[in-house]
């Protein structure tokens, strides 16, 4: 994606040419008003992208991946599945496909962090093809729910405010033959009718239950934490406090031990804010760190320098407000999202830095250990957390049964329970929640 050149191969050999993913040089004549007047884009021969977009991805990838999974397993209706403002029915599972997709768009930063132009960055059709993907994974494991009717508060070019969309509106501008018939979710519902599929999802000749048992060991093998916590093929007891030395035992909690009774806890911080909270910062970050500090010492401040805060050894995660002032009807707009904790709960476990992943362990660890800090996409800096007064960060909880097989080929999902709020953890610290989490 970042190289200046390829090399291919043509039926008359290898061939060096200029890499066609890596910007797209702006025709002459395109520009003029309707391109973004700020500083860097004005004008620009190509697309850019931040300079830090390598760096910023690194950094969050297991956060990603483990979002990613979490997604697809744990959020089985539609609506909140798929977008970020949803409420009805989203309880506690805050995550989205759109709030992934936001990530990608911001932290790659440059044209892609800015709404009405990423399509121009060439990585915008390998990220969107991956969203597609996805999709269909999802759609393979929940092939019951689908889109229903939801009102379109901010209308689009084509489609009023206040619009009710459902699964037979329009997708204007896709049209569907040569004439005037345009898409809609019914007839897009499948890859199939666009005649492919995705490596996950091989959806011929077979049921459709072999089809969801099949994808569900895909998603399993690609993106399951449980498979990436304790290295692969090491047993848990035999894992070292701090270090991976399979020879060296150590203690390992009941509930974290292998065998038919084998339970967990996994651990979120839910984020809910307003997507216009800061018309002039436009799109920004909230990242999450969870620092390692025992309990009489105060907390250990953060770099000063936001620019190092993605490379700290307590970052976990960053959530994403992919935002564009002219997109605001003048309303606010909850958004929501979720950041895995667990891995690094697991690693800190793994360190000898807390006994357990209980609740009676964590309500005062996390009280201590979690901040959460604002910051600016376009040049990284610090947005005080006091300028946004829709945040709120809660934790919440919930407990994870493991199949006595370990699951990871399992027709069924292992037992997730509900997630519930932890209360007691972010109160009283700006930008933490108020009364019940997140709801308020
Ligand atoms: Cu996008």
């Amino acid at each position: 994606m970042t190289s200046e050149n390829l090399t291919i191969n043509t039926p008359t050999g290898s061939r060096t040419i200029t890499n066609p993913l890596r910007r797209y040089v702006f025709r002459p004549g395109v520009g003029g008003p309707d391109f973004p007047s700020d500083e860097g884009f004005a004008n620009a021969p190509f697309t850019t992208r931040n300079g830090r977009a390598q760096a910023r991805l690194t950094s969050n990838e297991a956060s990603i991946n483990d979002r990613t999974y979490l997604l697809l397993t744990r959020q089985t209706s539609y609506a909140p599945f798929s977008n970020n403002a949803f409420v009805d029915s989203r309880g506690n599972r805050f995550d989205s496909l759109e709030s992934i997709h936001d990530t990608i768009h911001v932290l790659i930063g440059g044209w892609m962090g800015l709404v009405g132009y990423s399509a121009f960055d060439p990585i915008f059709f390998l990220h969107h093809t991956n969203v597609d993907r996805l999709f269909a994974i999802w759609q393979a494991l929940h092939p019951n729910s689908y889109v229903g009717s939801q009102v379109n508060d901010f209308g689009t070019f084509t489609i009023a405010p206040g619009t009710v969309e459902n699964v037979n509106t329009p997708l204007t501008p896709f049209h569907s033959d040569a004439g005037t018939a345009l898409y809609t979710s019914v007839n897009a519902r499948s890859t199939r009718s666009f005649g492919y599929t995705v490596p996950e999802v091989r959806d011929w000749g077979l049921t459709p239950a072999q089809i969801t048992a099949n994808t569900l060991g895909a998603v399993k093998a690609l993106y399951d934490p449980n498979n990436q916590f304790t290295p692969r093929g090491l047993s848990a007891s035999k894992r070292q406090a701090g270090s991976s030395n399979p020879n060296v035992a150590i203690t390992v909690p009941a509930g974290l031990q292998k065998g038919s009774s084998r339970s967990s806890r996994e651990w979120y911080a839910n984020i809910r804010i307003d997507k216009f909270a800061l018309p002039s910062a436009g799109s920004f970050f909230i990242h999450l760190f969870i620092d390692n500090n025992p309990s009489s010492n105060p907390p250990t401040p953060l770099p000063s320098d936001p620019e190092s805060w993605l490379t700290s050894p307590s970052f976990v995660g960053t959530f994403v407000v992919f935002s564009d002032p002219a997109m605001s009807n003048g309303r606010p707009l909850n958004i929501y999202g979720q950041i895995p904790l667990t891995r690094r709960l697991v690693e800190l476990y793994n360190a000898a830095a807390i006994p357990d992943l209980e609740i009676a362990t964590l309500r005062p660890y996390l009280k201590r250990n979690l901040q959460w800090r604002a910051q600016r996409e376009e040049d990284d800096q610090e947005i005080p957390l006091a300028e946004l007064d829709s945040l709120r960060v809660s934790v919440v909880s919930s407990v994870v049964s493991q199949p006595s097989d370990n699951g990871r080929f399992a027709g069924g999902n292992a037992g997730f329970g509900e997630l519930v709020d932890v209360e007691g953890i972010t109160e009283g610290k700006v930008g933490g929640a108020v009364g019940r989490a997140g709801n308020s």
